[in-house]
């Protein structure tokens, strides 16, 4: 039986759905949060991109508020609880790197790693959305488009003192990334978005961000290979 692009029935006012949506939201309002400061922190240390990393944490900070409103518009209440320990891996090293001046690293997690994570969800999440959070996501995802294009285009000039430490971050976050996935894989499955599209998204984005830094195809395969033992 072919698959329907958009289930027939999506009662946006189920508890089913609701439960699952007080994660979700509450993850995609944390990841904005924690984009934003992200952004603001690497302005700190990246001081030739200062003005344009303080642009893109102001639209991160747009973007939470935008999810806010989305929960609100369904009447839950975001489990902000569950969204900062699902972060909280990717947050640590974050925090880490940054402690000891990794750049490299924190641009990979951030708008490499998160950027395309964000994409991916974002665009299996449109054509199931109610009409609310749809027009807000619509107009999210193309900023996370120009995030994850900042990160290619530095690492992309910075390429060769970069290379090692990339691999060593893909290495050490990517993991991560497919840990997150299979944790949210039956609340997103509530709410339409399978998992099997979030991946291949999400695969798409981040192999072709690292192709345009500089990675040669069989480079891209053996640093995908690190998702698959998580
Ligand atoms: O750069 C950004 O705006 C990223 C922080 C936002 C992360 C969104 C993470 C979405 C994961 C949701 C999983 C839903 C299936
Ligand atoms: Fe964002
Ligand atoms: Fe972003
Ligand atoms: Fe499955």
């Amino acid at each position: 039986m072919p698959e329907l692009a958009v289930p027939l029935e999506l009662d946006f006012t189920s508890e089913t759905y609701k439960s699952a949506y007080s994660r979700i939201n509450a993850i995609v309002i944390e990841g904005e949060y924690e984009a934003n400061s992200n952004y603001i922190q690497l302005a700190d240390i990246l001081t030739d991109n200062k003005e344009e990393l303080h642009r893109l944490a102001k639209m991160e900070n747009r973007h939470m508020k935008g999810f806010q409103a989305c929960g609100q518009n369904l009447q839950i209440t975001p489990d902000m609880e569950y969204a900062k320990e699902f972060f909280s891996s990717l947050h640590d090293n974050f925090q880490i790197a940054y402690a000891e001046g990794k750049v490299v690293t924190c641009l990979l997690i951030q708008s490499l790693i998160i950027e395309a994570f964000a994409i991916a969800a974002y665009n299996i999440y449109i054509p199931v959305a109610d009409p609310f959070a749809r027009k807000i996501t619509e107009s999210v995802v193309k900023d996370e488009y120009l995030h994850l294009n900042f990160g290619e285009e530095w690492l992309k000039a910075n390429f060769e003192t970069a290379k090692e430490e990339l691999e060593a971050a893909n290495r050490a976050n990517l993991p991560i990334v497919w840990r997150m996935l299979n944790q949210v894989e039956d609340d997103a499955r509530v709410l339409a978005m399978e998992k099997e599209a979030l991946v291949e998204d999400f695969m798409i984005s981040y192999g072709e961000a690292l192709s345009n830094i500089g990675f040669s195809t069989r480079d891209i395969m053996r640093m995908s290979a690190y998702g698959l033992t998580a």
